[in-house]
């Protein structure tokens, strides 16, 4: 029999990509989008699509009673700027809409879910370069206490009620079908669509600001990976790193001058550099290579050329 998989967040940054490969893995059909607000990109008309707000248990148990999903992967969170404004309803978002998830996955029997973590559960107090993945988690953002509680309830979901949780932690994540939103690493995406179409960019972190950072088809790969990934080869079930490549804006914007030589980036850092100085700058992630085989394959020259590619073509087209 056919999986049915409900994404839950779908319309994001995430969400968007995934839906996109689970359509073609399980057919359309068997592949519902959810999201608090009504789906834009053409690529939901495939299939179903439900509004869900996951703080709400009444409109939880009608999706899950439709749709009997036996994978799910629940992306609606807040993220880490937009959380920091809203630090209550990120925690209310994050970690209630969370359990409302968890709870329906027991109550109707879900064989699977992803839980989407990040290097955000890191801190100040976090060995910085090449982070291990068990080290010390004092995160001292909204945000990163969320998903560091959210890992922790993961193994405690698997651990005591054998739900079969599966996570990692997602660094800064580039792609050209959607844009980000609320994030501290989002400049690694606006910079795109500014070099093509002004030439120049102010950029809110700071020069030598260095993040772990990933393209979004090998985020969308992981994910996908360790969903298939059989049981006995995750022995983690809290978040495991993952890495793509690390860089900070200044090189960021000397790879793009490679194709746009009058590319200009001037530095506004504002709040978001504070975040940004409180996470690794890059990411030892031997523990997935080993359990379920992660390899990432984009590095910055290649990110870079697939991006200023398909952001210019995408501005041609509309
Ligand atoms: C953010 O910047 O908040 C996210 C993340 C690293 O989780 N992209």
């Amino acid at each position: 029999m056919t999986d049915t998989v409900l994404v839950i967040g779908a319309c994001g940054q995430v969400g968007t990509e995934l839906v996109e490969n689970l359509q073609k893995i399980y057919g359309a059909a068997h592949v519902v989008a959810s999201d608090i607000r009504q789906a834009e990109h053409p690529i939901f008309a495939n299939g179903p699509f439900e509004i869900l707000d996951v703080l709400d248990k009444v409109r939880i148990a009608e999706v899950f009673a439709k749709y009997k999903p036996t994978v799910v992967y629940h992306l609606a969170a807040m993220l880490s700027a937009t959380a920091e404004a809203k630090p209550k309803l990120a925690w209310q978002l994050n970690m209630d809409g969370t359990f409302n998830i968890f709870d329906a996955c027991l109550e109707y029997g879900v064989a699977k879910i992803f839980w989407p973590s990040s290097i955000a559960v890191f801190g100040p107090t976090t060995p910085r370069i090449n982070t291990p993945q068990s080290t010390i988690l004092e995160p001292n953002t909204v945000y990163g206490i969320t998903k560091l509680a959210g890992e922790r309830y993961c193994e405690y979901y698997n651990m005591r009620y054998g739900l079969d949780v599966r996570s990692i932690r997602y660094p800064g994540l580039i792609g050209w079908k959607s844009l980000p939103g609320g994030g501290t690493t989002d400049y690694a995406v606006d910079i795109f669509h500014q070099a093509l179409k002004s030439q120049s960019y102010e950029c809110f972190l700071g020069p030598n600001t260095s993040l772990p950072m990933m393209h979004m088809e090998d985020a969308v790969r992981a994910t996908l990976e360790i969903t298939d990934a059989p049981q006995d080869r995750i022995k983690l079930r809290s978040g495991y790193n993952i890495s793509g490549v690390s860089f900070n804006p200044d090189e960021l914007a000397s790879e793009i001058r490679k194709h746009i030589p009058n590319f200009v980036v001037t530095y506004e850092p504002d709040s978001r550099q504070t975040i940004a100085d409180s996470w690794p700058q890059s990411i030892d992630d031997s523990v997935a290579r080993a359990d379920w085989d992660w390899q990432e394959k984009y590095n910055i020259e290649k990110l870079v050329v697939n991006m200023l590619e398909n952001v210019s073509a995408t501005r041609t087209s509309t």
